[in-house]
């Protein structure tokens, strides 16, 4: 079931846009998400747990497994980070073509702190047998999807889950995690989109050869048509957004804004290495200048920028761009492909400017 932009959406989709929210683009301004404003994706329903018989089996491919129960998790040692998760499918309602899923605009991302247990310990602690190739993660959430029933689950080679930064997350913004956000326990890999980060986390098990789920197999993977078998998708691409500036419309959401000077902000991230620079257009792409890069809040947490802008009366646009680390700079739009994921392609904000 495909859609193309030109025909709007449809109730199937609506009905997922109404369960996942995404997180207003001007709560761009707090360099933490409050986590009521965090997006949210959520593929079957939320699962009901309950915190104090809950526990999170590792095994598989180990020597030891281990039982743990939330107070165990919580008795280890702790890290905090501020972590920026984005989801694969943002931008997917922009492209002009899309499959039936979650319709996201610009709006699937947040920057949380979120404080949990190093995994790699555990595997330690646990001994993965020589022959572990991956490490798979299963939610205690069941679906049907693709026709298949199946807890929702992904995995991680050995190396990347052994990164000192993936924890496993008890807490977001210094509070227990909510029900809709993987309580009581989720996974946290910073630097990767949003379909890796597991919630509602029941077990880790460890494989002897590479996982063969549907959400590696099927979706999530890079396609650029039918036939071609695709790459999984990975690490967050480059993007900036601003909030949108001046005063909306309702319901149509278009800008209008005083002439005279305008402060722009917005947040850029990538999961490609730092931002390293950001561009504004206020002239339909026609020019570009840089804006000022605000404090970097950590490695894997967006990076607050400012351009000041005169605004002279008339109808513009407004576009942003960002370059990380690695070179990657953000396309003016973003390629197709059949899962319509990692659409990084230009945020595009047309402005009427008044006398
Ligand atoms: N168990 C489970 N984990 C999941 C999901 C899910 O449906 N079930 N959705 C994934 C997707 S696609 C995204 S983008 C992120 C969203 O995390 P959030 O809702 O906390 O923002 O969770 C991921 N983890
Ligand atoms: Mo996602």
């Amino acid at each position: 079931m495909r859609r193309r932009r030109d025909e709007g959406i449809g109730l199937e989709e609506l009905a997922q846009a109404a369960r996942n929210h995404g997180m207003p683009l001007e709560a761009l301004r707090y360099d933490i998400t409050p986590a009521g404003l965090h997006y949210l994706l959520i593929h079957y329903d939320i699962p009901p747990f309950d915190p104090h018989s809950w526990r999170l089996e590792i095994g598989g491919h180990v020597e030891r497994p281990l039982s743990l129960s939330l107070e165990d998790l919580r008795a280890r040692p702790a890290v905090t980070e501020p972590v920026t998760l984005e989801c694969a499918g943002n931008g997917r309602a922009l492209y002009d073509d899309r499959p039936i899923s979650q319709p996201w605009l610009l709006e699937a991302v947040g920057t949380a702190s979120w404080t949990g247990a190093p995994l790699a310990p555990l595997l330690d602690e646990a001994v993965l047998d020589g022959d572990a190739v991956d490490l798979v993660f299963s939610g205690l959430d069941r679906g049907i999807e693709g026709g298949e029933e199946h807890a929702y689950e992904r995995a991680l080679a050995v190396a990347e889950a052994r990164r000192e930064d993936v924890i496993l997350a008890y807490a977001m913004n210094g509070q227990p995690l909510l029900p809709q956000h993987g309580a009581p326990v989720r996974l946290i890999v910073p630097g990767w989109y949003g379909m890796t980060q597991v919630k509602w986390l029941a077990s880790i098990r460890s494989i002897d050869e590479p996982f063969g789920g549907y959400q590696h197999e099927v979706a999530y993977r890079f396609q650029r048509g039918d036939d071609d078998p695709g790459v999984p998708l990975d690490r967050i691409r480059p993007r900036a957004l601003m909030i949108p500036p001046g005063l909306p419309i309702f319901p149509e959401r278009e800008r209008t804004l005083a002439a005279g000077r305008v402060v722009l902000e917005g947040r850029a991230w990538s999961g490609g290495g730092p931002i390293e620079r950001v561009e504004v257009s206020t002239d339909g792409r026609a020019s570009w200048a840089d804006a000022d890069l605000g404090p970097v809040l950590g490695e894997h947490a967006w990076r607050g920028w400012t351009f000041v802008w005169e605004a002279t009366p008339g109808v513009c646009e407004l576009a942003c761009r960002a370059t990380d680390a690695a070179g990657a700079v953000q396309p003016d739009e973003a390629e197709f492909n059949t899962g319509g994921y990692a659409n990084n392609g230009l945020q595009r904000v047309p402005v009427m400017v008044t006398d």
